[in-house]
């Protein structure tokens, strides 16, 4: 018989997730850096005991857990920090996240689909409700009149790469492993969840040792086929006007300098999307920087005359795309070169199933000795350095600009141009949602392959404070400078509390416009007048919101949650205050600096187009109008569907 060691479902899942190692190009690292969670009746005397037993043993040793435990204010927000984490660690390491039944578990959900969507690694431990159903109903059980095994935790399915509910004790191994494997799948990672009933985390079982042995999940860079090289070669050597498109993949497989050089020896100029933004770094001749909604004049202009696309780790959104509208050129084919066979087919391109770094260095030398022409290359040159300059002027306004600017107003442009310019060239950008991701997506210069961080794909308000945490307990020699709306702030703040306890150094740069800027100026633009976008009090005679601005104190509300926060009035106080929080201890907790912007100063246009859908029938001119003007935009969609390989 072999030999065995008795312990509870709980106690199991904690030893093996804290014995798990991931190992690329040679290097290992633990999967799990540690366990978020928050406590309730489903996970206190379960995968709470299990923790608290590994706590005790490593504190008595001297050392720190296998799995660290930190308590996190909100569930959706702790997933943030591991979601964080895992983009800043290029998916090589993430955290576990403990949940207790019912709401606890479900507000994991949001974060579950982020994880997912973004194609990052998250292992989330939702708590079920009894297993043997004996004293059923139990609090915050959803009792399904139509199914005797449906729980809110089924909500995860279709948000997990990976979804496991584990009602008996000899189900775990199997689950585990597939949890792991999951995670460590480049092509399949992302949100794994495995549901564990509470009474099933207490129940004791004999496990066999081996269980238990460290075990190191290798993180494949699957190799291009030859003949899928020497096709996307073949439809490359046709272009006159060839383009790439930078997506995450790139960043995620370390290919930031295999891309430069096969830039470098093709003349083929980079385009990024959000989640590429980085691949090339700012000042590197090849870089158009932004491409589609929120796009530079220079990239979209280059796409919109490009006959092949390259698509490297993209997903083409409609971001990215503008809605299929950037890349017009008749008989534009694509190229994706993809880990994922799901991206590689998008586009109806030649797809090339492999990691980002082996495929350029192989179509490197496939295309060596071709390059494109001159004339190509000078106006790349030309393109760039107009938006370049345009960058310059946004960043610092001309007084024909701040003049017209109400006391003690910044531009946004001028509060990122703030940023980047008194930041450390290491030091990480963060945002997600708001008007704010696509200025810096336009205007950011990216100076470190990991600068730059915006979640993009679920673009979720909230993300920002969670997140930065992540980032920074994932590269503590870093600063990280998360730049926040008043309408993100307002809906997760309460993670400031979890840097205080964690004594995590992050700079929140809270920016306070009174609103929904970005859906403000969206909806005037699609006819509907800004409704419901501002942060306004609701006026006795016309009942809308329309009257004063809110006496709402965001900075006192952040102090309250324990930050040092510094307020900002002028462009010399917010240079000060940039400074004092470079300066801030590194072991010394959040810092806060609130600014109040105009919101009527746009950053620089992309010349771009996003499709978000107008009423076709309206009572009010301004929807008409703006139905007319969608019509129109309309015209502009390509299907791109003709294939892209020449048979
Ligand atoms: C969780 C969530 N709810 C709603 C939205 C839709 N949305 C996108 S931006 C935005 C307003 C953001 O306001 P704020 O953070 O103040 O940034 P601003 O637009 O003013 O720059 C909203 C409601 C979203 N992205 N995420
Ligand atoms: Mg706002």
């Amino acid at each position: 018989m072999s030999e065995t060691v008795r312990l509870t479902v709980a106690q199991a899942t904690i030893r093996f997730l804290g014995r798990q190692w991931a190992e690329r190009d040679g290097e290992r690292q633990r999967l799990f850096a540690g366990c978020l969670g928050i406590f309730g009746h489903g996970n206190v005397a379960g995968i709470g005991q299990a923790l608290l037993q590994e706590e005790l043993a490593a504190s008595d040793e001297g050392r720190v857990a296998d799995l660290p435990y930190v308590l996190a204010r909100n569930e959706q927000a702790m997933v943030h920090t591991a979601v964080g984490y895992a983009k800043h660690k290029d998916r090589l390491q993430t955290w576990v996240c403990t949940a207790s039944v019912g709401p606890g578990s479900t507000n994991m959900l949001t974060g579950a689909a982020l994880a997912t969507i973004n194609r990052l690694p998250v292992l989330l431990l939702p708590s079920g409700t009894f297993a043997t159903r004996v004293s059923a109903p139990v609090l915050q059980e959803l009792e399904a009149p139509y199914a005797g095994d449906v729980t809110v935790n089924d909500a995860f399915r279709p948000l997990s790469r990976f979804f496991d509910e584990v009602v008996r004790p000899e189900q775990l191994p199997s689950a585990l492993l597939s949890a792991m494997r999951v995670l460590t799948d480049p092509a399949e990672t992302g949100a794994v969840t495995l549901s564990l009933p509470q009474d099933v985390q207490a129940e004791a079982f004999d496990w066999p040792v081996e269980l238990f042995d460290e075990r190191v999940w290798h993180v494949a860079r699957p190799v291009p086929e030859a003949s899928r090289i020497a096709a996307a070669a073949e439809v490359i050597r046709s272009a006159r006007r060839p383009l790439v498109v930078a997506g995450g993949g790139v960043h995620y497989s370390g290919a930031e300098d295999a891309l430069a050089a096969f830039a470098e020896a093709t003349g083929i100029p980079v385009a990024e999307t959000q989640a590429g933004k980085g691949s090339l770094l700012h000042g590197h001749d090849r870089l158009l920087g932004a491409i589609g909604s929120t796009g530079t004049t220079a990239a979209n202009t280059v796409a919109a005359e490009a006959d092949v696309v390259i698509g490297i780790g993209t997903r083409w959104g409609d971001f990215t795309t503008a809605s299929r509208t950037a890349f017009a050129r008749d008989g534009v084919r694509f190229v994706n070169i993809n880990v994922a066979g799901f991206d590689a087919g998008k586009q109806s391109g030649v797809g090339v199933v492999a990691d980002a770094r082996e495929a350029l260095t192989a179509l490197t030398q496939a295309l060596s000795g071709w390059t494109v022409a001159p004339d190509y290359l000078q106006r790349q040159a030309t393109l760039w350095g107009e938006w370049d300059a345009q960058v310059d002027t946004a960043y610092d306004p001309p007084s024909s600009v701040t003049d017209a600017l109400a006391d003690g107003l910044l531009t946004q442009a001028s509060v990122i141009g703030a940023v980047n310019e008194l930041s450390d060239p290491r030091d990480v950008v963060l945002c997600a949602a708001g008007s704010m991701p696509g200025d810096l997506h336009k205007l950011w210069r990216v100076r470190d392959r990991k600068g730059y961080h915006v979640e993009y794909g679920y673009s979720c308000m909230g993300y920002e404070v969670p997140a930065s945490i992540g980032i920074r307990l994932a590269d503590p020699t870093r600063d990280v400078f998360a730049m926040v709306g008043d309408g993100g702030w307002l809906m997760m703040p309460t993670e400031l509390v979890t840097a205080v306890q964690e004594r995590v150094k992050v700079v929140v740069v809270l920016v306070q416009n009174h609103g929904f800027h970005s859906i403000g100026s969206l909806s005037e633009g699609l006819g509907s007048q800004r409704f419901g976008t501002a942060y306004r009090m609701r006026d006795a005679q016309s009942h809308r919101l329309e009257g004063d601005v809110l006496p709402v104190d965001l900075a006192a509300n952040a102090r309250s949650l324990g930050a040092h926060v510094i307020e900002v009035h002028s462009r010399d106080e917010l240079t000060a205050a940039i400074t004092e929080a470079k300066a801030w201890p590194s072991d010394g907790g959040p810092v806060v600096v609130h600014v109040e912007t105009d919101p009527r100063v746009f950053a620089p246009d992309s010349a771009s187009w996003w499709d978000v859908p107008v009423a076709q029938e309206s009572t009010l001119a301004s929807t008409r109008s703006a139905h007319a003007d969608y019509v129109e935009h309309k015209r502009g969609q390509r299907s791109h569907l003709a294939p892209g390989e020449v048979s």
